[in-house]
């Protein structure tokens, strides 16, 4: 479907593959319409290591085969590994490299990931340079003999800075690295990494994937043989899995993504056109507004923008703290995605992780404000903000 407003068009048939594909109910003995959670953590075996398809749920389960299945087809690739939290599936990654291997980072990454590379993957003799990736031309010159790995984030956490991922993708080919993309924000129905030259995506699913603030997952996507190969056996040596229950509400999550990143998309620009105007705001971070530093570099890579954005407030910290403390229906809290409104201040709560000095760099100051729009009416949505505006 073409959108005509200088996006790309959206991915062919994008709904029906979340809903059927791997989803036959002729599959299972019970012709279940809706794919059956599967508990056991265990499978019979005809004789000793002669079993059918599973033999321990660590290794390998139905409903988790499902839902990897469905994960690899809405990313057009090959296949789909799941695991137990977003971090999760970026420390099976990290498995990937060797001790004295050198790894390049995006510097504006979500506070967590950051901590991973910097505090724990060190540990483990795994070196992190963290470069800005919004300017291209910052890449080629960080690549060092050791480098193995890329790993970027588009839109940033939480500065909403644009990578460009053909261009990291034709350096990062030129030095054979292994390009990996973050795709927590835009998830598969805006924005497709392995289309544009990535070798693995990676994804928080606890976000817009599951959509409802009820699951901590994550996933890897890929097309390459190998790389699939050694993350699988990552998967299961490493035991970072989630549970089938778990699998089983990102499957039913996902049947109904394309339709809540519209209404996101929607509810975000109108909620980000409405701060623009506001005298009380700094400036909006918003890859959708035009006014973005890379909104054509955003168009040309993705299908759109999601709920997630960014905007200043003018004050201080006590500004933030008492706007904040004041909305009703944006609920002050951690995370992004859900049907539910979030806001967060960055600098002591997702990116609290993050050094003063890098967070200084990057602009997360404490008048820095991060919104997950939800499924809500955008006009209550706006009211409430109003009357948090009104009250500082
Ligand atoms: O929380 P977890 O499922 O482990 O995912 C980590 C993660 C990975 N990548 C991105 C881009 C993320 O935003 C996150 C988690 N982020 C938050 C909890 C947050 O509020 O930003």
């Amino acid at each position: 479907m073409s959108q005509g407003d200088g996006f790309l068009p959206y991915p062919k048939s994008f709904a029906t593959q979340a809903i059927h594909h791997a989803q036959e109910p002729e599959q299972w003995d019970s012709m279940a319409v809706v794919s059956p959670l599967v508990t056991s953590t265990t499978f019979k075996q005809f004789g000793p290591a002669d079993f059918k398809s599973y033999e321990y749920s660590r290794s390998g389960n139905p409903t988790r085969n499902v839902l990897e299945q469905v994960l690899a087809k809405l990313d057009n690739g090959k296949y789909g590994l799941a695991f137990s939290s977003g971090l999760g599936a970026t420390t099976a990654l990290l498995g990937l490299l060797n001790s004295g291997e050198h790894l390049i980072s995006g510097n504006d990454i979500y506070g967590g990931t950051n901590r991973l590379f910097n505090k724990v993957a060190v540990k483990f003799g795994i070196e992190t340079t963290l470069v800005d990736l919004s300017d291209i031309r910052n890449f080629e010159k960080n690549i060092k003999k050791n480098t193995k790995l890329v790993w970027i984030e588009t839109p940033t956490n939480p500065t909403m800075q644009v990578v460009d991922i053909k261009a990291v993708s034709e350096i990062a080919k030129k030095h054979n690295l292994i390009l990996v993309v973050d795709n927590t924000f835009l998830t598969s129905y805006l924005l497709r990494p392995l289309e544009l030259g990535a070798d693995i995506v990676s994804y928080s699913l606890t976000k817009y994937m599951n959509g409802h603030s009820d699951v901590v997952m994550g996933a890897l996507v890929t097309s390459n043989d190998q790389l699939y190969e050694k993350m699988k056996f990552l998967q299961n040596s490493m035991g970072i899995v989630p549970s089938p229950f778990d699998c089983y509400q990102v499957n039913r999550g996902l049947k109904t993504l394309a339709l809540r990143m519209e209404k996101h998309k929607e509810n975000s620009l109108l909620v980000a056109k409405y701060l623009e105007n506001h005298p009380k705001v700094e400036k909006v971070l918003h890859p959708g507004l035009p006014s973005h530093p890379q909104h054509e570099t955003f168009k040309k890579q993705t299908c759109g923008h999601s709920g997630t954005f960014s905007f200043y407030l003018k004050g201080n910290i006590e500004t933030s703290k008492a706007f904040l403390t004041s909305l009703k229906m944006f609920t002050l809290a951690e995370s992004l995605g859900g049907y539910e409104s979030l806001v967060e201040l960055p600098s002591v709560m997702t990116h609290a992780s993050v050094p003063p000095e890098l967070r200084k760099e990057l602009g997360i100051s404490d008048t820095l404000i991060r919104l997950s729009v939800g499924l809500e009416e955008a006009d209550d949505l706006i009211a409430d903000l109003e009357q948090a505006f009104r009250g500082l």
